[in-house]
């Protein structure tokens, strides 16, 4: 088995646990002495730097949310005077103000060590050919794993996105052996490879795909349409980038590189700490950086965390795939509705993951639409068997979901492609 840091990755827990609470314990001092908007929150709480001995203290802490970022944007939470800051990252920002995240040259070298080991954990090493299709400049993607796959000493190929042809062109004359980039726009290269009959000029062997939720079924169809391993890559840029966590060749589930970044869960609405092996919201304290390290930033994200025993020899907490979000759960007459489940009824009735939700209100009254693309193999010009396939799919989507969308069997290739995250909600109401 490789290892990018084993002395990190197979840690015991005991020594794993005495690293954290020392980090902790150095943070917490330095944020509450540099951070004005920090010293306030813990001063509310009547929390003093005196109070976290270990990580058992870790609750004691106020928690951070994205709108307390948006406050304190863009220098409120600096940690550091701004000299000693060297790079920026940015959120691809959805509403309201952008999020800022700064790095020392020291932030920017763990970030890229997380990711190194995110590329050997896939298989990696110097002698690859790392073919980098997430986006460069304020996303972290492309910066990540560029920053992990010149740490493993893996031949780099900086292909930001777009430009397919191009793409596909770099990627088979320079014999490129893993991609990086978000699971629809691996999908997307995948049916372009087999309408081209590109298969077999192909030399990928593994794919490092993140940065947003895709499903067990999406992981076996593009591994099975390109051949290769698909793993997940998870992170934020609030508390880096990719790299946060990882998977390994066991594909259960991604480790958490819990030396820089303590994950806890906790119930979305209470705020309290979670048992692991429960599903909640995820939490994150950083405990290694110097500019930007924030304290139990509240994710949104939903998953589990696990501690069984791990096939690859590491010892790190591994967390579920993200099943949804606490925001971006669709409320849908009263249902809670989460992209994700969709998906997968899709993949298991043989679709592509090519579709779009569409919700409106109209007259009070919840719409909810999906649309469905056929492959070119599944295109037919008879109603009669279109009716056909969209009434079974609405039949796995009532059972799935305990309330039936409207099921719209669309052209192939009419939905708009991504090249970074797929836009797969359109959410119209104005509520
Ligand atoms: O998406 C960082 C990243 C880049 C991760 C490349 C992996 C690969 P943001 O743009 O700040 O950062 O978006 C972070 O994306 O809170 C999740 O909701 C979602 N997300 C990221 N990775 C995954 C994943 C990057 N593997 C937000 N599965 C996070 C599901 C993911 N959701």
């Amino acid at each position: 088995m490789n290892y990018y840091q084993p002395e990190m990755e197979c840690a015991s827990r005991e020594n794993m646990r005495a690293l954290q609470s020392e980090r902790l314990v150095k943070t917490v001092k330095h944020v509450y002495e540099n951070v004005a908007y920090y010293r306030k929150l813990m001063d509310e709480k009547g929390v003093e730097p005196g109070d976290i001995k270990s990580i058992d203290d870790l609750n004691k802490l106020p928690f951070l949310t994205k709108s307390d970022l948006r406050d304190a944007y863009p220098y409120g939470l600096l940690a550091l005077p701004l000299a000693d800051a060297v790079r920026i990252q940015s959120t691809s920002g959805t509403t309201g103000r952008r999020v800022v995240a700064f790095y020392t040259q020291h932030d920017i070298d763990i970030w890229d060590e997380c990711c190194a080991r995110a590329i050997v954990a896939a298989g990696g090493s110097k002698n690859d050919v790392v073919h980098v299709s997430y986006g460069y400049g304020l996303f972290t993607g492309g910066p990540g794993l560029n920053g992990g796959s010149h740490k493993v000493g893996s031949l780099t190929l900086p292909m930001s996105s777009g430009n397919t042809e191009r793409q596909l062109q770099f990627m088979m004359d320079l014999d490129a052996t893993i991609l990086c980039c978000t699971p629809s726009y691996a999908a997307f290269l995948a049916e372009n490879i087999i309408q081209q009959g590109l298969q077999d000029k192909i030399s990928l062997k593994a794919g490092i795909f993140g940065a947003e939720a895709w499903s067990e079924e999406m992981r076996h169809d593009i591994e099975n349409k390109l051949n290769i391993k698909a793993y997940d890559i998870y992170g934020l840029t609030e508390i880096s980038g990719p790299g946060v966590s990882f998977e390994c060749t066991e594909q259960t589930g991604m480790h958490v590189n819990e030396d820089h970044f303590i994950p806890e869960i906790i119930d979305p609405d209470t705020g309290d700490v979670l048992p692991d092996g429960t599903q909640g919201e995820l939490v994150f304290t950083c405990i290694s950086k110097e500019a930007f390290p924030l304290l139990r930033y509240r994710t949104r994200d939903l998953c589990v965390l696990t501690r069984d025993e791990c096939s690859c020899g590491r010892t790190l907490v591994k967390m579920s795939r993200i099943t949804g979000r606490t925001d971006d759960m669709l409320i849908i007459r009263g249902v809670n509705v989460f992209p994700s489940q969709i998906e997968a009824v899709l993949m298991n009735a043989g679709y592509p993951a090519n579709y779009q939700i569409i919700v409106d209100r109209v007259n009070y009254t919840d719409t909810f639409e999906v649309q469905v693309e056929m492959t070119p193999e599944m295109f037919s010009d008879t109603v009669k068997e279109v009716e056909a396939m969209e009434g079974e799919l609405l039949a796995s989507m009532r059972a799935m979901l305990g309330i039936s969308p409207k099921v719209t069997l669309v052209a192939p290739r009419s939905i708009t492609r991504s090249e970074g995250k797929a836009v797969r909600v359109i959410d119209k109401r104005k509520i």
